[in-house]
C-alpha cells in the first residue's frame, strides 16, 4: 500500500514552506510541475520545475480561471494505476502519473472577511484547485493530497524515512481532510452569497464553515470541541479580538454569543445598556443613564447568579465601567470596543477574558441558525423579530401607561433571549426577576418572583422590584394560572403573543384585576 513518489504538482496560494517542501522532492529525485507563481518561488530558489503548461501544452489563459483544468492534469491525478484500460488511455493521450498533490486555494475567506467588493469576492473562488484537491483525494489508493502547509512536515518525515513513500493511512487521513477543505470552502461560498442576497431560507444554501480553532474541551471536560466559523459579517464571538486573558472555552464562546446577542438588541444610541449571561441564560440586563448604571442596574438584579458571569455591553467599555466591573469574578466581557484607560484598569484581571468586537451585530440581519439532532441539523431564520417592528394590541379594559409600555417592551425584548419557558418581570427599563427554561409557564412565573425576593433582601429594598412591574411571557399564556402568579407578584402589565384557545379566560382575569395587558402576535420560543 505504500507508493513511491515520482511526480509532484505543486499549486499554492499560501506559499508557506513550499520552497522547502519542493527541496526536499526535488532532493529525492521527484519531478516537480507547477502552476505561474508557485513555479516561479520554486524557480526562484534554483530548483528544476516543470511549467503545468508544459505538459498540457495549453497556455494558462483568462487571467488564470483556466491553468490546470486539462486531461493531462486531471488524468494524471486520477488514473488508476493498474488498471489496463487507464494504461493505455495515458499511453494513446501522453498523460503522466501524479503521485503528489501540493494545493491550497485562492483565499476567499480573507477577501470576504476584509469586506472585499463584489467581484474581487467573486474572483477569489478557486475552481481549479479544488477540482485537483477533489480528484487527488478521491484517487488517495495511490496520490497523495496536501491541502494544508501544517501537514508538510508530517509527510516529509514519512517522505525521507520510507524512501520516497507514503503510507495508505496518511494518504486515506489526508483525503478526508482534503474533502472536509473544499466542502467548507464551498460553504463559505454559499453563506456569503446568502449574506450578499439576505438569503435566509434553508433551502437555498448549505450550513457549513471552515475550523478556527480547537478548545481543550467541549461543553464537559471529556468532551473533544472545535470553533467552526461561516464567515458571517456579523460582529460577535467569531470575529471579536481576544484583548486578554486565556482561549475561550466552549461554554464561553456560547454564553458570550447568547449575552451579545441580547445586548445588541438595545440601539447604543438610545441608551446604553448591559446584560449580564450565566449558562446561556441572562440574570440580569438594563439600561442606564450612562454605562456603568446600566451594570449596575442589571447586576442588582441576581448579583448572586452573576458571579463568574458573562458581560456584555452596547458600547465602548469605559474606565468608569472596567472599574466597577473588576470588582467581582467575572469570566468575559465583551463590548463594541474598549477604551485604553479600560483596558488598563481590566488588566488587572489577568483571567478576565476581554473581547472587542468591533461593532454590534444588526438584529433585523437575516441569517440561519443550526442545532444538530441525531444524524442530522435543523436549521432555521434568525430569530430577527424585533418588538418594535410588530403591532401591539391592547386587549384589556386598562391600557397600559407610557412607562408600562416600555417596561413591557423591554421585557419581551429580554424574553426572547431566555430559555422557554421564559418570564422575565422588567421595570424602569432594568430587568426585575427572570424565569428561564422550566417546563411550566407557572413556575418560571413563579421562580421569576422569587428571585426578586431575594434580590430585594440582598439589596435591602422593602418591597421585591416586581411590585409595579410589567411582565412578558415569550409565548402564550396557556391559562389563567400563570396570569395571577405574575399578578400576586406584583405585575401590573403583561405582554405576551396571545393566541390561546383560553385567551378570553386570561383576558378576563387580567381585567378583574385592573391589570393591562398587550398581545404582541409573535413569540419567541428559545429551546
Ligand atoms: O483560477 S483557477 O480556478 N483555475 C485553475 O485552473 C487553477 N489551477 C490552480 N485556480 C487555479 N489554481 C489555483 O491557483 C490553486 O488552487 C492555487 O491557489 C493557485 C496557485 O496559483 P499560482 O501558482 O499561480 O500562484
Amino acid at each position: 500500500d505504500k507508493v513511491e513518489i515520482k511526480t509532484a504538482l505543486l499549486s499554492v496560494f499560501d506559499k508557506t514552506g513550499i520552497v522547502e517542501l519542493a527541496q526536499a522532492l526535488s532532493q529525492k529525485g521527484v519531478r516537480l510541475l507547477s502552476t505561474g507563481g508557485t513555479y516561479k518561488a520554486i524557480a526562484a530558489a534554483g530548483l528544476a520545475v516543470t511549467d503545468v503548461s508544459e505538459i498540457t501544452g495549453f497556455p494558462e489563459i483568462m487571467d488564470g480561471r483556466v491553468k490546470t483544468l486539462h486531461p493531462t492534469v486531471h488524468g494524471g491525478l486520477l488514473a488508476i494505476r493498474d488498471d489496463s484500460d487507464h494504461q493505455e488511455a495515458m499511453k494513446t493521450h501522453g498523460i503522466e502519473a501524479i503521485d503528489l498533490a501540493v494545493i491550497n486555494l485562492y483565499p476567499f475567506e480573507e477577501v470576504r472577511a476584509a469586506g472585499g467588493d463584489y467581484p474581487t469576492t467573486v474572483e477569489n473562488i478557486d475552481i481549479g484547485g479544488p477540482a485537483m484537491i477533489r480528484a487527488s483525494a478521491k484517487n488517495h489508493a495511490y496520490v497523495t493530497i496536501l491541502t494544508d502547509p501544517n501537514d508538510y512536515a508530517e509527510f516529509s518525515e514519512q517522505f525521507s524515512a520510507d524512501d520516497g513513500k507514503t503510507a495508505y493511512a496518511f494518504r486515506q487521513r489526508m483525503a478526508a481532510k482534503a474533502y472536509a477543505r473544499t466542502a467548507a470552502y464551498d460553504a463559505m461560498i454559499s453563506n456569503w452569497f446568502a449574506e450578499a442576497l439576505s438569503i435566509d431560507t434553508p433551502r437555498h444554501r448549505v450550513i457549513g464553515g471552515a475550523l478556527k480553532e480547537e478548545m481543550r474541551y467541549g461543553e464537559n471536560p471529556h468532551q473533544k470541541a472545535a470553533f467552526y466559523v461561516t464567515g458571517e459579517r456579523r460582529p460577535g464571538v467569531s470575529t471579536a479580538a481576544l484583548l486578554q486573558g486565556k482561549q475561550l472555552s466552549y461554554n464561553n464562546i456560547n454564553d458570550t454569543d447568547a449575552a451579545y446577542e441580547l445586548v445588541a438588541e438595545f440601539l447604543p444610541e438610545k441608551a446604553p445598556a448591559c446584560a449580564i449571561i450565566k449558562h446561556a441564560n441572562p440574570c440580569g440586563v438594563a439600561t442606564g443613564s450612562s454605562l456603568v448604571e446600566a451594570y449596575r442596574r442589571a447586576l442588582a438584579c441576581d448579583s448572586v447568579s452573576a458571579f463568574g458571569g458573562i458581560i456584555a455591553l452596547n458600547r465602548i467599555l469605559d474606565a468608569e465601567t472596567a472599574e466597577e466591573i473588576v470588582k467581582l469574578f467575572t469570566e468575559v466581557i465583551i463590548a463594541p470596543d474598549v477604551t485604553e484607560e479600560a483596558k488598563a484598569i481590566v488588566a488587572r484581571k489577568p483571567n478576565l477574558r476581554l473581547l472587542s468586537a468591533g461593532g454590534l451585530p444588526d438584529p433585523r440581519a437575516a441569517g440561519l441558525t443550526a442545532k444538530t439532532v441525531s444524524g442530522g441539523l435543523l436549521v432555521q431564520s434568525r430569530d430577527n423579530g424585533m418588538v418594535e417592528d410588530l403591532e401591539l394590541k391592547v386587549v384589556t379594559k386598562r391600557a397600559p401607561t407610557a412607562q408600562e409600555l416600555e417596561d413591557m417592551k423591554f421585557a419581551f425584548k429580554v424574553g426572547k433571549h431566555v430559555k422557554s419557558n421564559a418570564v422575565v418581570y422588567a421595570k424602569d427599563g432594568q430587568t426585575a426577576g427572570i424565569g428561564a427554561g422550566q417546563m411550566s409557564r407557572v413556575d418560571s412565573a413563579r421562580i421569576a418572583a422569587l428571585k426578586a425576593e431575594e434580590a430585594a433582601k440582598t439589596l435591602g429594598l422593602p418591597t421585591p422590584m416586581t411590585h409595579g412591574s410589567a411582565v412578558a411571557s415569550e409565548a402564550f399564556l396557556p391559562f389563567a394560572d400563570g396570569l395571577l402568579s405574575m399578578i400576586a407578584a406584583g405585575a401590573t402589565a403583561v405582554i405576551q403573543p396571545g393566541g390561546s384557545m383560553r385567551d378570553q379566560e386570561v383576558i378576563d382575569a387580567a381585567n378583574e384585576h385592573g391589570v393591562a395587558m398587550v398581545f404582541t402576535g409573535m413569540r419567541h420560543f428559545r429551546h
